[in-house]
């Protein structure tokens, strides 16, 4: 066993696949890694396991919390040198300039950590370790990009061994997989298109795992520590064809639990969706993002027919497989029509689960650059206080209050048509206000309770997990 140690310590009580996957190649190669949530005395934690490294993933909107995490891991007394790495390290690296932190990592972390952990290790210089920004005297250190890694079944399975330590975590009936990495498609508002292009033209980006081992990971997790329902975490799981077919030949029998995923509906056909009951898949989720099929594929850059939307929700629902969709309100120059527009494809379709969110402007992204360059986000527009999915108080559009009490009744509209004069009459009417606000939030617990199935052991943990994550 090597000397150094390295500490991870993350916000929520859910799984970071990026986090424990590094974790998983360190202990590989010898390096003790530990995971710590934050709770109640975790800093005292982190403190006795005396890491050399501890290291932080970083999501657009979680700063605030990683500024503050880190400051405590000092006033602790903690002598470690500070990473900060994830998608919002890659794509604002800015974040090197604060003095709380030591070392940024753009793009993928597991070599990119080892080798610095093992520099620090022999007394060797980590300057030149690519992947990694360093905070050196008076300059800044920015090392090129390393390609991303070309096989992703030549890295170990992601370290859960904290649910041994965390019970909670081990109990938790949702667990989550991914099968690969990257994306094809292009969407201006998601991270994917960026990190291509940052990676290079050429990259490998895409990149699956073969469906032997990841059956042997679902395996080993549900042996060691039980598994009632699977999120594979995948932004496309249903891209082939021939890989679907193989999975449905063996997970039934070996693992047998349900399951969810993310894909397009493009890419699904009536030969994905068999594949994907007979494995006992319970449900799709998919992006509309917007009803107006002109914004979807020239703001957006989606290229997804309406046509297509209904054609896969039909044969999902011919299949019996439920679906979410994934929608946003507040695109550049939405009008309020445009997203009544797109609550009635909802209502067409007949969505099982419609999930709205308000439009994120994340750094990096073709849409952020866009709007900041037609002046569309506010003057006092900062990513350290963006709010999260629901919330967008700073995009500089008259209707912005109309489209804000638009989201407020999109659940509730999406399913239930005979609501929408009404709804359509106070959003326009009223400025947002907390009671068009607790609509939302109760629409959005009922999805959460219809995606949990109404079972009993599932809303359980919820309601702890809320507990945990409100109260404390
Ligand atoms: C599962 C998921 C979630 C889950 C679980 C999140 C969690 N804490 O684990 C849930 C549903 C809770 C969630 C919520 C959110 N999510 Co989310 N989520 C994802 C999803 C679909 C998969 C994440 C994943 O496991 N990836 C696979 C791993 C291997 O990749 P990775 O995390 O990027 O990690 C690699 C590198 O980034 C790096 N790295 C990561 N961490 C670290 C740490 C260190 C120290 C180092 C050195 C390197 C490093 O190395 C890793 C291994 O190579 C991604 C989309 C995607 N395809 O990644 C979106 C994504 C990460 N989510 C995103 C966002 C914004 C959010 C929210 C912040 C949204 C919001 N504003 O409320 C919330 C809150 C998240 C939070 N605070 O935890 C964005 C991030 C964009 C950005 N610029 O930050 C993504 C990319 C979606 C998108 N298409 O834009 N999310
Ligand atoms: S298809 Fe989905 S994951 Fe892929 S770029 Fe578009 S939004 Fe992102």
């Amino acid at each position: 066993m090597r000397k150094l140690k390295v500490a991870f310590i993350q916000k929520n009580w859910e799984d970071n696949l990026g986090i424990l996957w590094i974790s998983a190649l360190l202990k590989a190669n010898g390096f003790d890694a530990r995971v710590f949530i934050e709770e109640k005395g975790v800093y005292g934690k982190v403190r006795n396991f005396a890491p050399g490294i501890v290291g932080y993933s970083c999501y657009t909107g979680d700063q605030r919390w990683v500024y503050s995490s880190i400051s405590k891991v000092k006033s602790a007394g903690i002598q470690a040198k500070i990473i900060v790495g994830g998608p919002h390290a890659t794509f604002f690296p800015q974040m090197i300039e604060n003095p709380l932190i030591d070392v940024l990592c753009r793009g993928e972390g597991e070599h990119a950590v080892l080798e610095y952990a093992t520099a620090l290790e022999e007394g060797k210089s980590p300057y030149e370790i690519k992947n990694l920004w360093f905070r050196a005297e008076e300059d800044i250190i920015r090392n090129d990009l390393r390609p991303p890694l070309a096989e992703l079944d030549s890295l170990p399975f992601p370290d859960r061994s904290y649910y041994d330590r965390y019970k909670f975590m081990a109990t938790n009936p949702y667990k989550t997989f991914i099968t690969g990495r990257g994306c094809p498609f292009k969407c201006t508002f998601c991270f994917n298109h960026a990190l291509h292009d940052l990676y290079g033209k050429n990259s490998k980006y895409i990149r699956r795992r073969a469906v032997e081992p990841v059956i042997d990971e679902l395996m080993e997790v549900k042996n060691r520590w039980g598994i009632n329902e699977i999120r594979f975490s995948d932004d496309h799981f249903a891209l082939s064809t021939a890989w679907l077919k193989e999975f449905a030949a063996v997970y039934p029998k070996k693992v047998g639990r349900p399951f969810s995923v993310n894909t397009r509906v493009d890419v699904l056909d009536e030969e994905k969706i068999h594949y994907l009951k007979e494995s006992g898949c319970r449900l799709v989720c998919f992006g509309i993002e917007t009803g107006r099929e002109d914004l979807r594929n020239r703001v957006l850059k989606k290229n997804i027919k309406d046509e297509q939307i209904v054609n896969a929700a039909r044969l999902l629902k011919k299949y019996g497989i439920k679906y979410l969709s994934s929608n946003i309100i507040g695109l550049p120059g939405e009008t309020s029509q445009d997203a009544w527009e797109t609550i009635h494809i909802n209502q067409k379709i007949r969505t099982s689960l419609p999930w709205f969110s308000m439009m994120q402007y994340f750094p990096g992204t073709q849409i952020y650059r866009e709007a900041t360059e037609a002046g569309l986000l506010a003057g006092d527009f900062d990513i350290d206080k963006l709010g999260g999915y629901f919330q967008n108080d700073y995009l500089k559009q008259d209707n912005l209050a109309e489209l804000q009490n638009i989201h407020s009744f999109s659940i509730i509209t999406s399913r239930y048509k005979i609501l929408e004069p009404i709804a359509r009459l106070l959003a326009s009417r009223f400025k947002p206000n907390p009671l068009f606000k607790a609509v939302f939030k109760a629409s959005y617990l009922v999805l959460t309770l219809k995606r949990a199935n109404f079972r009993i052991g599932r809303l359980l943990w919820g309601f702890k997990y809320y507990l945990r994550k409100v109260v404390g």
